[in-house]
């Protein structure tokens, strides 16, 4: 395949000046018209005038009137094109249907839908489809469904006919087409100029009473970005659209976003809290593109993060906003740890905005999302909050209606803060996680903390040159009150001292407040020093971590030299988790345990090999001694964090149920899972149904449970979704894969369905102990469905390919187990592009 590079990115010979296109609606042939009017550009370096087309069958084609035969590969076609102004026009043929890709325009129970980002929209009409060719579109869709939608304005309808016009220049990604018998939950959003805007969620007939928290959300995020970012809304209408089959959570085309409708359907009897908190995430996440991403848009696709990480950089503060901004905050540190940290220490490494790929889709990456939004936070810490909001402001302004790039975003903060941001701009040109060593001095009333950064090799780039870095900190003094509150220090060299003056007595410092940088603290301290942190420190990110810290080197402890757990640790644990006074979801987070593929990495960059087994084997003990020494506590807090009263998804409530739900497991493992089954029993919503199942099958006891869930929820595809995933993710890790074998011979598997794959493929994977259970059936397992799925689903196949992207960690056997299979998926005939590109970077 051929690899693509950010250096010889080239503008498009010719201007598009509009796009009118008519779709005439067939389920196995669907007729797309296209009139496209173009303006050759006189300067351009490369005047071909090529059209990107994939699977196309091409009826007729015109230019000015005058039939014309272009010479048509897979990729695309050439024609001679004249040098003034001239009109395209084009006929083609298409299968929606036959497209289980998801790719394009394709089919969804019956119903038509598309996804063009990244390169979809070349899969219904031959179209310059790059990200830096905006226009404005027409629409005509002709179908028998009662409801035809595409992106702007409606224009106009009738019998078996509407019409779309989207004003808003627009790249063809964010192109969108929706045609099917649906039914919507209507509401209307007046903007801070008076503009009233009528807003849809779209929905299958019997999906209506799952759509009000969706739209409140939409509701929330649309006065929000007004109230903090000054952003309007700017069509009249704004439609969203739930699809059961589809790649990604969401996407973000203009005026009519479609989303997985995982990612949008919401009750309390089908939804858990998290669900109802990701839905609110997603709705956000997606509304927010409309300014970044959609009027400013992406010069090409390296540039993905310019739009991606600054939404996600907004929607993380739009639930902060909405939420707990100190839970929000270290949940985003697990999720950042879990998945960007593992990508960003193995063979996927790449950088925040690539240099190279093959396939665009592999790109869409916690590096690209997570860390890009990282990114974004330290750029605000560096320059602050206000400089931060100016420099914004300044980016609108002068790029509305653009296709940019990171040098445009970051030459906006230069001109607005005189600030030189080339060394900061190393933070998207290199790849890796920095660690920063942290030693520390005290003599005469000054502290000198002194921090060193290192990153180490990643594919492509063995060297790195030292970057500028945030790291927040602030001093305790030995009473536990703050001595010196959060300074942000600016580490710019490879090794660098600060100094505190005026101390009475040496300072316990709490470095890294908030996670202020993506970054590994490596720092020489006593379990005595953490223990301290984590009763004292006002930090709630650092008290968090400091309790993490302790929960790794216990655990670690227990795997490499058999000890028990650490009682010091055990007692602080449980008398944080006793105290009533602390918010039920930060005391949640505190009981969570650390992830047992970050103890994996830890144990690995230790130089040990990690064996899953001991690892998980530590992680039961640990639970079972914290159970065994809560026993007199557990069914008062069980009692006492039960919530009471009609469901509401706020986030007290979810963090008390959060909380209630870590107490019924540790229970279980005292009574036999007597409580986990009442519970099931009296369940009013899905949040305490489903942590009672999980609670159940963790013991081995949810069989009878498991099978009246089956029963109550076999017509509800996403709650099957979760019954299928809860059961491979509680497994014991000698029966994982086997039980995952099973369900994808179950009668409601559906390998063309991505939630349902991923429901059983990849909460195998996520099981780290069954997924890596010695003999290598869980491998051998997941390539087999890796493979069928390719021929069906390159894009949803290649990222589940990233569950082979520690395999390094392991021992030899292991190694050479799921080499096998990765050589084994690079030897298929005809694979995709995408998964060619995946399994070669994981075995290089
Ligand atoms: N642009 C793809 C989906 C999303 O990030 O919103
Ligand atoms: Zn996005």
């Amino acid at each position: 395949p051929q690899t693509i590079y950010l250096k010889d990115y080239t503008p498009f010979g010719f201007q598009v000046d509009s796009v009118h296109l008519t779709f005439h609606l067939s389920p196995k042939a669907t007729r797309v018209v296209s009139r496209i009017e173009f303006t050759p550009q006189p300067d351009a370096k490369d005047k071909t005038f090529f059209l990107h087309g994939e699977q196309l069958k091409l009826i007729a084609a015109k230019i000015d009137g005058q039939p014309v035969s272009p010479a048509v590969t897979p990729q695309g076609l050439t024609c001679d094109a004249p040098t003034e102004p001239f009109v395209w026009e084009a006929e083609v043929e298409i299968n929606p249907q036959g497209n289980t890709a998801l790719e394009g325009l394709y089919m969804s129970n019956g119903m038509y839908c598309t996804q063009c980002e990244a390169e979809g929209f070349r899969k219904i009409t031959f179209y310059p489809d790059r990200p830096d060719v905006m226009s404005t579109f027409t629409v005509r869709i002709e179908g028998d469904e009662k409801v035809l939608l595409s992106n702007g304005n409606p224009t106009g309808s009738g019998e078996g006919w509407a019409e779309w016009h989207d004003p808003w220049p627009k790249p063809a990604y964010l192109f969108a087409l929706v045609a099917g018998d649906l039914i919507n939950h209507p509401d209307r959003f007046t903007t801070k100029s008076g503009k009233d805007v009528e807003l849809n969620i779209w929905v299958r007939p019997g999906d209506e009473d799952k759509c009000a928290f969706g739209m409140e959300a939409l509701i929330k995020s649309m006065k929000w970005d007004e109230d903090v970012y000054g952003l309007e809304y700017d069509l009249d209408i704004f439609n969203i659209v739930a699809v059961d089959d589809f790649n990604m959570g969401a996407m973000e085309n203009k005026g009519l976003n479609i989303f997985n409708s995982s990612c949008v359907l919401a009750s309390p009897e089908t939804s858990t809290d998290a669900n109802f908190e990701r839905i609110e995430a997603i709705i956000a996440h997606e509304y927010f593109h409309n300014w970044t991403g959609n009027r400013i848009t992406c010069r090409d696709w390296f540039q993905l993060c310019l739009k991606e990480g600054l939404t996600v950089y907004r929607d993380s503060q739009f639930t902060s906003d909405m939420r707990s901004a100190s839970v929000k905050r270290i949940s985003d540190v697990i999720d950042l740890r879990g998945r960007q940290f593992a990508e960003d220490n193995g063979p996927l490494a790449h950088q925040v905005r690539p240099e190279s790929f093959q396939e665009i889709n592999n790109f869409y990456t916690a590096t690209i999302y997570e860390k890009g939004a990282e990114v974004i936070g330290m750029l605000k810490r560096l320059v602050g909050d206000d400089a931060y909001a100016k420099a914004v402001a300044l980016y609108f302004e002068r790029h509305d209606g653009q296709a940019c790039t990171i040098e445009d975003w970051l030459q906006v903060f230069e001109d607005s803060t005189g600030r030189d941001l080339s060394q900061f701009s190393k933070w998207y040109s290199q790849a890796g996680t920095p660690r920063i060593k942290v030693t520390d001095d005290y003599a005469d009333g000054t502290y000198t903390l002194t921090l060193e950064q290192s990153t180490p090799p990643t594919p492509g780039q063995p060297d790195k040159d030292p970057r500028v870095i945030p790291v927040a900190v602030g001093l305790l003094g030995q009473n536990g009150d703050e001595v010196r509150e959060t300074e942000v220090l600016e580490l710019t060299e490879a090794k660098q001292s600060f100094t505190f003056e005026g101390l009475s007595a040496k300072p316990i410092p709490s470095v890294l407040r908030e996670f202020s940088a993506p970054v590994i603290l490596e720092r020489e301290t006593t379990n005595a020093e953490r223990a301290f942190l984590l009763a004292h420190d006002s930090d709630s990110f650092n008290r968090w971590e400091a309790g993490n810290t302790l929960a790794k080197e216990s655990r670690i402890a227990m795997v490499l030299d058999g000890a028990a757990p650490d009682a010091d640790y055990l007692d602080a644990l449980i008398k944080l988790v006793r105290d009533d006074s602390l918010d039920p979801a930060f005391r949640s987070l505190v009981l969570s345990p650390p992830s047992q593929s970050d103890l994996a990495q830890t144990l690995f960059e230790r130089g040990h090999t990690p064996d899953p087994q001991a690892i998980y084997d530590a992680a039961e003990t640990f639970a079972q001694t914290l159970a065994e020494a809560m026993t007199d506590s557990l069914p008062r807090l069980y009692a006492d964090t039960t919530v009471q009263g009609d469901y509401s998804p706020d986030a007290a409530s979810a963090g008390k149920r959060d909380l209630n739900t870590r107490i019924l497991s540790l229970l279980t493992r005292l009574d036999g899972g007597d409580q986990a089954a009442r519970q099931y029993a009296d369940a009013d919503n899905m949040t305490v149904q489903n942590a009672a199942l999980a609670s159940l099958l963790k013991a081995e006891k949810g069989a009878e449970q498991s099978q009246t869930f089956f029963d109550q929820w076999q017509g509800d595809r996403l709650v099957m979704d979760k019954w299928f995933g809860l059961q491979v993710a509680c497994a014991a890790p000698a029966k994982a894969a086997g039980l995952a074998e099973d369900l994808t011979k179950h009668a409601l598997f559906d390998m063309k369905n991505p939630n349902r794959f991923r429901a059983v493929m990849g909460a195998l994977a996520m099981n780290q102990a069954g997924f890596h259970y010695a003999g290598g059936a869980g491998y051998k397992l997941l390539t087999d469905n890796l493979i069928a799925l390719d021929a069906l689903n390159p894009q949803t196949t290649a990222r589940m390919c990233a569950a082979y992207q520690t395999w390094k960690r392991y021992d030899d056997t292991r190694q050479g187990l799921i080499r096998t299979q990765l050589e084994r998926i690079a030897g298929t005939e005809n694979l995709s592009r995408d998964t060619s590109e995946m399994v070669t970077r994981i075995l290089n």
